[in-house]
């Protein structure tokens, strides 16, 4: 394969980490949120070995904030998602997807309540923002909608919790899934969540003074050597194992809630109002007619860069394979799939034509893991 670097500028922009994680190895970039996200520190295999083992950081500034602020926040952050945060809490994350007027996925974001006027919306790979603005403006919201200075960094994996408490003391272990705090390094405030997006634990700092959160990356990297510390990134593999989907691969605007299973978050029956509500409702009542689902392929290697049709035995499409991996815990290819009714079961049996091969697929639950 010829190796190809991807030519910076502007527009796609760095992040305040760039410049250590290049020192550190990274040997790959995926471009999401027009930021440049790390996609590999060599073997991924290797860093998801040692990711469900150690502890990682990882430069995810390319989650970005959209902050909604004003009078009309939270009605405006509840228009934008179909889960009902009448109750939510300050100090807490939500997971939601949201959702435009046709009942489709526009982004799935982790919510946070900063205030009951002031919240965050950190975002997967798509431009929330100017969706936010559009139905402000249409709705004569009285907000202010703007991406602030933030630069996430992860700690991902079991040691974590270990490592986070030399730096910040047993106070940071008590914090709850999804919650945040406010946790003072050398006399500056950060905001830590326990989250991140892998099954392994761990937080994630939203950095805004920016060179106190330099000083927090090395400061990490000079205790964390007892941990096994290493420089990672969100791993392909783990993430495909535990099920935790990417908006852009696994689905995107083309697909609805209900489809990719997240039916959990789509609050129906409350008084709430949100963008797609009535469409959500005939789909639900309607029924889907197909789902995300897992495969397993009976193969060793793949590296997808597009969909590719799965098949029956007679040729017919039952469905589309979105993300795939080799998995060296399941020792075979296991990948994300938009699989058509009737096909959608656990143990159906497919076929994925691919370089001349025809390679055996059975659909499976999500998650692998
Ligand atoms: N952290 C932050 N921002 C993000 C992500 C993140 N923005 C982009 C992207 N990731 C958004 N997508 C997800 C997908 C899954 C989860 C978080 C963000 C996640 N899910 C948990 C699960 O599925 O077990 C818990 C969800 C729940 O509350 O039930 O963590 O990672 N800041």
């Amino acid at each position: 394969m010829k190796n190809y670097s991807i030519a910076k500028s502007r527009r796609i922009r760095s992040t305040p980490y760039t410049s250590r994680i290049e020192k550190q190895g990274v040997t790959a970039y995926t471009v999401y949120n027009h930021m440049l996200l790390p996609a590999a520190f060599g073997s991924i295999e290797d860093s998801c070995n040692h990711l469900k083992k150690e502890v990682q950081v990882w430069d995810v500034s390319a989650e970005r904030q959209v902050e909604i602020s004003g009078k009309d926040a939270a009605k405006l952050v509840q228009l934008m998602t179909c889960r009902d945060l009448s109750k939510s809490k300050i100090g807490r994350c939500y997971y939601c997807p949201i959702i435009d007027g046709n009942g489709n996925l526009v982004n799935d974001p982790v919510i946070l309540k900063l205030a009951e006027d002031r919240w965050w919306i950190s975002i997967a790979d798509s431009d929330v923002i100017f969706f936010a603005k559009g139905l402000a403006s249409g709705n004569n919201f009285e907000v202010q909608i703007f991406e602030p200075n933030v630069d996430i960094f992860a700690i991902q994996g079991p040691k974590s919790f270990s490592l986070m408490e030399k730096v910040f003391g047993k106070k940071i272990t008590e914090l709850k899934f999804f919650g945040f705090d406010y946790f003072d390094f050398k006399g500056v405030n950060h905001l830590i969540a326990r989250s991140g997006w892998s099954k392994q634990g761990g937080f994630e700092v939203y950095v805004e003074n920016t060179q106190s959160g330099l000083d927090l990356y090395d400061h990490l990297f000079e205790i964390g050597e007892e941990f096994n510390l290493k420089p990672g990134c969100p791993n392909l593999i783990e993430r495909i194992e535990s099920g935790l989907l990417s908006y852009g691969n696994d689905f995107d605007n083309n697909d609805n809630p209900f489809e990719c299973g997240f039916d959990k978050y789509v609050n129906l029956d409350s008084e709430i109002s949100f963008l797609g509500k009535e469409k959500l409702k005939k789909i639900k009542k309607d029924g889907i007619k197909r789902k995300l689902m897992g495969v397993l392929i009976e193969t060793d290697k793949i590296h997808l860069t597009k969909s590719l049709n799965l098949k029956d035995d007679k040729g017919n499409f039952i469905g589309d394979l979105r993300s795939a991996c080799y998995s060296p815990h399941f020792k075979k290819v296991i990948g994300i799939a938009m699989i058509n009714e009737p096909y959608c079961k656990p143990s159906t049996a497919g076929l994925l034509e691919i370089g001349g091969n025809s390679l055996a697929v059975k659909v499976c639950d999500l998650p692998f893991i």
